[in-house]
């Protein structure tokens, strides 16, 4: 292998965990297999396409597609030619779009072959010098290019701190914000992972998250190629498919909506879980009640951990020993996290809640060009404010009890309210705005939106919702806009939100 022992480029790990090259390493909805061996040739190819358009270390590629077996090519190409991966979510708008590239400035953009043309004045006005497709069914003019590609691209030795990826975050106010993930953050992370959940190569992994967020991307795929272990892959969370994909499974990644729904299902029983060695859930909040009713059906204990995009996983409950309901366990090895208050900054006494803040190897060095919202993250002393409000019990298991972040998740997907009243403030009749997350029984939390018209317009319901098509990806739009007269102010003029969560918790759940 001609690469530098010293690098710490992230592919390099992944070359070296790997099984010999024909050993399988993801099984495609159709039975289809794809071996270790194919997956490192087509990187490599993926790898001399990107550079033979230019593509340097250091440069960003942005990619906007379905989730695809080619996908994941790019994304290994991207790593072994030191080119930072920046991954987006298909359902963004061309509006929502525009802000990624102009503040991310990629050297190209890699999309579906059915949007370029909404994309292409887009990607011009961000400088982006390249639009190329890849379409869900793998064709297009990226692999084209691959196909044609000679020999692979060398290598790119990489040192720790360099970049592997750019992942956005929205911000509680204004824009969304790229945290800066380095080859060691995700590295050392997944190495973390696969010991913690004794991860082999023995393990298959039932993979239907989305591939742009955390979860999807790294824990579950960076963790898979780490072990040399295989995959299931299906394009997305499809309730039948899953029943039908779990006996070629022993292990199964998802958000808390993915064990809600299976748990619909009567014949998600101990007999189709028997052969399973291990259910994980993060990125929002899984209920005890779930947690319990999953234990009682199927025998397992649900292993809860909890992370963010900026620091991947901090906490996870432990593979022996009590997984707690209603916590994400314990900080991981070489993971410190401390409780504050949130005014002083001071740690809280033990067992009382405060900010959960995290330092380790595993959280980013800051934002993309953002150094005022990494100053107010961040602190010197390597501690990033999470904008979690927990405590930690008398065993050391952690507790998440609230969020001091104006922050809707729901089905795993983070909304922030001030872009959804932005957008409802720019429909024309509007006067203001107040979205809120409500329990929803199927998403967590849902989103909703209070609204207040001007004078003398008459607004519907369908119409608000129909303006929002073009401005907002669908999750982020709200599942309810309902019309108020005013909204709740204090006497500071603020709105108040927890007074409209009060008067609609039961928005999404109460029996028509
Ligand atoms: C889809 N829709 C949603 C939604 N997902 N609305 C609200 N919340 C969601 N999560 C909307 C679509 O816009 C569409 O609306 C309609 O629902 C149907 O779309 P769908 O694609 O058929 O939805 P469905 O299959 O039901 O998707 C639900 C889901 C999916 C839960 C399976 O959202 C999902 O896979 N979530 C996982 C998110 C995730 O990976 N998060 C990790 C973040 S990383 P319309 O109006 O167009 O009909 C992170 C760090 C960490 O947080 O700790 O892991
Ligand atoms: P994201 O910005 O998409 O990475 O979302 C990160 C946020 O998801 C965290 O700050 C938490 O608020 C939330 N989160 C992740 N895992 C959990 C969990 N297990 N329980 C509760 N909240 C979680």
């Amino acid at each position: 292998m001609l690469s530098d022992p010293m690098s710490a480029n992230l592919y390099q790990h992944f070359e070296r965990s790997a099984p010999a090259s024909g050993t399988r390493f993801l099984i495609e909805p159709d039975g289809s297999e794809i071996s270790y061996g194919t997956l490192f040739d087509q990187a490599g190819r993926y790898a001399t396409a990107l550079a033979t358009m230019g593509v340097v270390p250091g440069d960003r590629v942005a990619v906007q597609t379905a989730k695809t077996v080619p996908s994941l090519y790019l994304y290994l190409g991207c790593l072994r030619i030191g080119a930072v991966y920046l991954p987006l979510n298909p359902a963004y708008t061309p509006a929502e779009m525009a802000h990624f590239l102009a503040d991310a400035e990629p050297r190209i953009l890699v999309c579906d072959p059915r949007t370029p043309d909404d994309l292409r004045p887009v990607a011009a006005g961000a400088g982006v010098a390249e639009v190329q497709t890849l379409a869900a069914d793998g064709t297009g003019t990226l692999p084209d290019l691959a196909a044609a590609a000679a020999a692979p691209a060398p290598l790119v030795s990489r040192a720790s701190d360099d970049l592997a990826a750019i992942l956005y975050t929205s911000g509680t106010t204004g824009r969304s914000k790229g945290a800066m993930l380095s080859h060691g953050n995700l590295a050392s992370n997944a190495e973390t992972l696969v010991r913690h959940w004794r991860i082999d190569s023995a393990d298959v992994l039932l993979h239907a998250l989305p591939v742009f967020h955390t979860h999807g991307l790294f824990v579950a795929i960076s963790t898979t190629l780490m072990a040399g272990a295989s995959l299931v892959y299906l394009p997305r969370f499809d309730l039948d498919q899953i029943m039908e994909a779990l006996p070629r499974a022993n292990t199964m990644m998802g958000v808390p909506t993915f064990y809600t729904r299976l748990l619909t299902r009567p014949d998600f029983d101990r007999d189709r879980c028997a052969h399973m060695r291990l259910f994980v859930s993060g990125s929002a909040p899984l209920s005890a009640e779930t947690h319990a009713e999953f234990l009682e059906r199927t025998g397992h204990a649900i292993l809860e951990r909890y992370g963010m995009t900026e620091t991947n996983m901090n906490t996870s409950n432990p593979y022996e020993g009590e997984r707690r309901a209603g916590t994400v366990g314990m900080p991981l090895p070489g993971v410190e996290l401390r409780v504050t208050d949130p005014e002083t900054g001071v740690p809280v006494s033990a067992g009382d809640v405060g900010m959960i803040e995290v330092r380790g190897p595993n959280v980013c060095a800051g934002y993309w060009r953002n150094p005022e919202k990494t100053r107010e993250d961040l602190r010197t002393d390597g501690f990033f404010i999470t904008g979690d409000l927990g405590r930690i019990d008398d065993r050391g298991y952690v507790s998440i009890v609230g969020r001091s972040k104006d922050l809707i998740i729901s089905g795993g997907f983070n909304v922030y309210p001030a872009e959804v009243e932005a957008a409802l403030d720019a429909v024309p009749g509007i006067a203001e705005s107040a979205v809120i997350g409500v329990p929803h029984p199927d998403l967590g939390e849902g989103v909703a939106a209070m609204v207040a018209t001007k004078d003398g317009w008459e607004l519907d319901e369908a119409t608000v919702r129909g303006a929002l098509e073009t401005t907002l990806a669908g999750y982020k739009r709200p599942k309810r806009v309902l019309f108020v007269d005013t909204l709740p102010r204090n006497a500071m003029g603020k709105i108040q939100k927890a007074e409209l969560r009060a008067s609609y918790k039961t928005l999404f759940t109460e029996v028509a």
